[in-house]
């Protein structure tokens, strides 16, 4: 693809602040020499951490999730304010661990996406179809209308700041990987949808990403199609040299 490729790592709830560190330090070597662009996101607890780590580095930092209100009344709840603040770059929006275990919805997901990118947020958008919608032939309605609902609002301009993640449900943390075709034709569809919501010129820029058991072993085969513009990396990203393999395949 000729558009800017992202591998974000999604460290999920792993790693305390102390680990963190150790990871980012053996992490700086593996993906230092980088021709794509390189994140981390991890827990809110390691993210002051990775900031002062990274900073002089390639490696950008990104948090796993956001509040959508500015402040107020909402106990254990982290605003986009808050993460700029610590010079977070980027966070991710609606990974379909949150739509399952907490609830989020398509119409949260906008909301957050939103409060993000007001504060000056880079957004990672997830969408994906869970195995009984891919069975029953919906995949792409479904991705096209979580597209569309997860970017109500969200001007041309403020697309700049915006990654889509594909992650098909069915290959998250179950070791299944869509096929590199499978992956290609899901990227292509969001980008029509890019396309009809915000013309050509913007669909064509925006990188869009595959998720879902990528590694070492098939980032190759993924990153090698057309409209698949990086990864959204799950438990390879956990490991210094699988992230950096990753890396280096893109
Ligand atoms: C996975 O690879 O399992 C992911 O969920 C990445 O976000």
């Amino acid at each position: 693809a000729t558009r800017k490729a992202i591998i974000a790592g999604n460290w999920k709830m792993n790693k305390t602040a102390t680990e963190a560190a150790e990871l980012i330090d053996a992490l700086i070597p593996a993906v230092k020499d980088a021709d794509c662009e390189v994140v981390i996101c991890t827990p809110f607890t390691s993210l002051v951490t990775a900031v002062e780590k990274c900073k002089g580095t390639n490696i950008h930092v990104g948090a796993e999730n956001v509040h959508f209100e500015k402040s107020g009344a909402f106990t254990g709840e982290i605003s986009a304010d808050m993460l700029v603040d610590l010079g977070v770059e980027y966070v991710i929006t609606g990974h379909s661990e949150r739509r399952q275990y907490f609830a989020e919805t398509d119409e949260t997901v906008n909301k957050r996406t939103k409060a993000a990118l007001e504060a000056g947020l880079k957004v990672i958008v997830c969408v994906g179809e869970s195995l009984a919608q891919r069975e029953q032939g919906v995949t792409e309605e479904l991705v096209r209308m979580q597209t569309k609902i997860a970017l109500g609002g969200v001007s041309a301009e403020e697309m700049k700041r915006v990654v889509i993640a594909y992650e098909p449900v069915w290959a998250i943390g179950t070791g299944r990987t869509a096929t590199a075709d499978q992956a290609q034709e899901v990227c292509a569809a969001i980008r029509k949808v890019l396309g009809e919501l915000y013309g050509e010129e913007v669909a064509e820029a925006t990188t869009v990403q595959y998720g879902g058991s990528m590694n070492a072993g098939n980032a190759d085969e993924l990153l090698s199609k057309k409209d698949v513009d990086g990864g959204l990396i799950g438990g390879a990203s956990l490991k210094a040299d699988a992230f950096g393999a990753i890396v280096a395949a893109a």
